[in-house]
């Protein structure tokens, strides 16, 4: 049973005009890859071992050809926005031209919400480069930005009139650094040198889209990060734990407020590169104004000194942060999702309150909060207890930020749907809609009748 009370409150504390909604990306929910181009992701999936259970991107949610369906159930959740990504290949086959089938999809998605009243919000680039670019380099191709400003122009030029926002880029340092600098996903690199030319080059795409909708007159513009607080719980680790912080959260803050790169990170990464690929011209141009940032939360970095005890730690290792000086361990504290990460609703506070402070003036928005959990249909019902209670206090606690000053003006609850967690394959849940991933049915936990109740009980 959802208390009422609980969510009574919480929706007492959300203003009018704060926006709520559900998120998803291109290559994690549509399926039907017969109607588009390849992408990194297909063929990373294709790869015995990639991706956990095998999983690839047929039939994923088949959201292309359940559009109606499940922009109905957005409609069921009372939800102000949706943000959905473009799949670049599904638009621009072969990274060439366009398709008109794609675009057309795109469009009954923006039409379909607008007509239920619901403000599209659409991510350019989730993840799903089109293999075509890949083979020249991908990201660290020094033109990218220009293919990005071509695929940005041609959604500007078919959507501009309907989007209500605008993201150029979802969490460049998974791109970045899970992509390039590991092997844990596409294109699966595994250099610590393309790992850090991409988050560059990255940036650059950013700024280059940016460039090319303020062109078309739009407005609403921004991006998504995906930052956290780094704790310190030892004495000693403190170092290591402003690196990581540094990597994960200012990196990017620092580029888009135009503050120079970091001299620790050029120093502590100088033998692995020489940072030669920076352009002075192209650092003005990511500095350019947003109108808004989005951050991706979902667990803090909680760090103690490496010892014989902490080496049982889980969590990720610092592969993914080059140049990371030794002496910690990654500890994620109980209680955890099922993706192992430590759930820690303070810390949407503080990530919410640092950022504010990194990045002054720029209005931001929580574009997805939420967990894995090991989710059961029985007799037609998801008690996903954990899940709601993640969603309770991470609501709340973004709220406190806003309570204390941070211009927070809106929260995306991840994901609408179960879909393909990336690597992890179909296995790891993140739904607030459960998706039978042989029938296709879908059946609305718990969590979505809490996010339901919580927009109907808005003050
Ligand atoms: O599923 C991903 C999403 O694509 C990007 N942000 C994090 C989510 C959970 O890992």
């Amino acid at each position: 049973m959802l208390d009422t009370t609980a969510i009574n409150n919480l929706s007492q504390r959300i203003p009018s005009d704060f926006i709520v909604g559900a998120a998803t990306a291109s290559w994690q929910v549509e399926g039907d890859s017969a109607g588009r181009g390849r992408s990194i992701w297909d063929d990373f999936a294709a790869v015995p071992g990639n991706i956990a259970d095998g999983t690839l991107a047929d039939p994923a949610c088949d959201h292309v050809n359940r559009l109606e369906e499940d922009l109905d159930h957005l409609a069921w959740l009372g939800v102000d926005a949706y943000r959905f990504s473009v799949s670049w290949p599904r638009v621009m086959p072969q990274a060439k031209g366009a398709s008109e089938q794609g675009l057309g999809f795109y469009e009954r998605l923006v039409d379909g919400l607008i007509k239920r009243n619901i403000k599209p919000v659409l991510t350019l680039y989730h993840w799903d480069l089109p293999s075509e670019l890949e083979a020249i380099g991908g990201w660290n191709n020094s033109d990218i930005h220009k293919h990005f400003a071509d695929y940005t122009d041609l959604v500007a030029r078919r959507l501009g009139d309907r989007v209500s926002m605008w993201a150029t880029l979802n969490e460049p340092w998974v791109s970045a650094f899970l992509g390039y600098a590991t092997k844990i996903h596409a294109p699966g690199h595994g250099d610590p040198a393309k790992g850090l030319e991409a988050a560059y080059r990255l940036m650059t795409a950013h700024a280059s889209g940016l460039e090319v909708l303020r062109s078309h007159g739009l407005s609403n513009l921004g991006t998504v990060l995906n930052l956290t607080t780094v704790i310190a719980d030892d004495a000693g680790v403190e170092p290591v734990a402003d690196y990581v912080d540094l990597l994960q959260n200012r990196f990017w803050l620092d580029l888009l407020a135009g503050r120079p790169i970091d001299g620790q990170l050029i120093e502590r990464t100088k033998d692995i590169t020489d940072w030669a690929f920076v352009d002075q011209e192209q650092l003005k141009k990511i500095a350019a104004p947003i109108d808004w940032l989005g951050i991706n939360y979902y667990t803090p970095f909680r760090l103690i000194a490496a010892s014989e005890q902490s080496k049982k730690a889980v969590g990720q290792d610092f592969s993914l942060f080059p140049g990371t000086p030794a002496g910690a361990a990654m500890n994620p504290l109980e209680p955890r999702t099922e993706m192992g990460w430590e759930i820690h609703a303070p810390s949407i506070t503080s990530t919410l309150k640092q950022t504010a402070e990194r990045l002054p003036g720029v209005p931001l928005y929580i574009t997805e909060n939420g967990g894995a959990f090991d989710d059961k249909l029985v007799d037609g019902e998801v008690r996903d207890d954990g899940r709601v209670s993640y969603f309770l206090d991470h609501i709340s606690a973004a709220l406190d930020a806003k309570d204390q000053g941070v211009d927070l003006r809106g929260y995306f609850a991840w994901s609408l749907l179960d879909n393909i967690e990336w690597a992890e394959g179909l296995a790891k849940r993140f739904g607030i809609i459960y998706v039978d991933h042989v029938s296709q049915v879908r059946t609305p936990k718990d969590s979505a009748k809490l996010i339901k109740a919580m927009v109907e009980a808005r003050g």
